[in-house]
This record gives C-alpha cells, structure tokens and sequence, in this order.
C-alpha cells in the first residue's frame, strides 16, 4: 500500500517509483505510516543461448560463464542492498511469463533477452506492462555488429539501455536501479 501523499503525487512516473521502493529509514523520516511491503528483489532475466556463455563465440561474449555472472550479480547487488532472482530460458513464453509475474514480485528488471531482443513483441508488450524500472543489457555492442542485430524491441520498453561491456554490463544495470530507486 502507498501512502496516500505519494499515490497522490504529480510527479513523473520514474519519482512516483523510486519513492515507492524507498528504504523504510527513508519512509520513516517522513512521519507514522501505514507498513508498505517493499520488495528489494532485482530480476535480472537472461534469454536464448545465454545459458552457453563461456564456451559460445568467447571472442563476442567472453568467457564468463552464466554462473560466472550470477554469483557477480548476487554479490553486486547485496552490497546495494538488493536480492537477485536470476534467471535463463531458451524459451519466449517462459520468459514472457517471469516478466509479467514480475510485476507483483521485483522493485526492477534486468534483461538481456539474447536474441527475442530483435524480434519479439510479445517481450515488449510484457515489458509494457511492468510499471518498475527495467534495464535493458547486451554483452556485446549490438549497434556495432550485423544490422538486424541493431534493433531492440527491449528498447522500447527500457528504462535505460546498456551495452558493450561485458559481464560489468550487468552490474552496472544493478547501479543504475540501485540509483534510480534508492537515489544512490
Ligand atoms: C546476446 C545474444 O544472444 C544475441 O542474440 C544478441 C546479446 C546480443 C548480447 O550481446 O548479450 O544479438
């Protein structure tokens, strides 16, 4: 439950958000109020063949392995005072379905959708329907690699977008949440 001043609130989408995962220290400088459920869990999402990182195509993605990027996550995270639920699939219904659960369960998700980022408007529509940050990563630099790869459906629905960096990518997107919901 919100409280009524902050559900009241004029202000843009991204500041009614980040006030609604604000931290309870946060919340109590504010006055008595009513207990508000905070979830302080990221979802980071990771689609098709990404469960092949370390082994698939080392020079384009590395060789980090997916566990590799799950323990960096969780540490990352914890230190911003944050729970990940890390997740793969190769399968777009099922990563479709995760996002739309998302909406009750995460205060922000993560995505690299691998390649349903270039071509599924199912990913997009869910993402549409989320109302919490949701911060688009690639491993590579999509935009400097084959044009059909320079599109994103992801984009569209992203609060922001970060590519080129590797594994750091997806720290950085746990930075950018940590930021965008805790002013950090
Ligand atoms: C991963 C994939 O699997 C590709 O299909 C995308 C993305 C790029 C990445 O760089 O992480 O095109």
């Amino acid at each position: 439950m919100l409280r009524p001043s902050v559900a009241q609130d004029s202000g843009p989408a991204l500041h009614r958000e980040s006030r609604r995962y604000m931290s309870v220290a946060q919340r109590q400088t504010e006055g008595p109020t009513i207990p508000v459920p905070t979830p302080r869990v990221i979802l980071v999402l990771n689609g098709p063949n990404l469960n092949m990182l370390g082994v698939r195509q080392p020079e384009i993605y590395g060789r980090e392995t997916l566990a590799d990027l799950e323990a960096a996550c969780r540490a990352h995270a914890a230190s911003r005072g944050f729970e990940v639920d890390f997740r793969q699939s190769n399968h777009e219904g099922e990563l479709i379905g995760w996002i739309q659960a998302a909406r009750s369960s995460a205060a922000a998700v993560v995505i690299n959708a691998a390649a349903y980022t270039h071509t599924s408007v199912g990913i997009l529509d869910a993402l549409s329907l989320l109302e919490v940050p949701v911060i688009e990563v690639h491993l590579s630099n999509i935009h400097r690699r084959e044009a059909f790869r320079h599109h994103s459906y992801v984009s569209l629905a992203a609060t922001g977008s970060i590519v080129g960096l590797g594994g750091r990518g997806y720290l950085l997107a746990i930075d950018a949440v940590a930021g965008l919901l805790d002013g950090k």
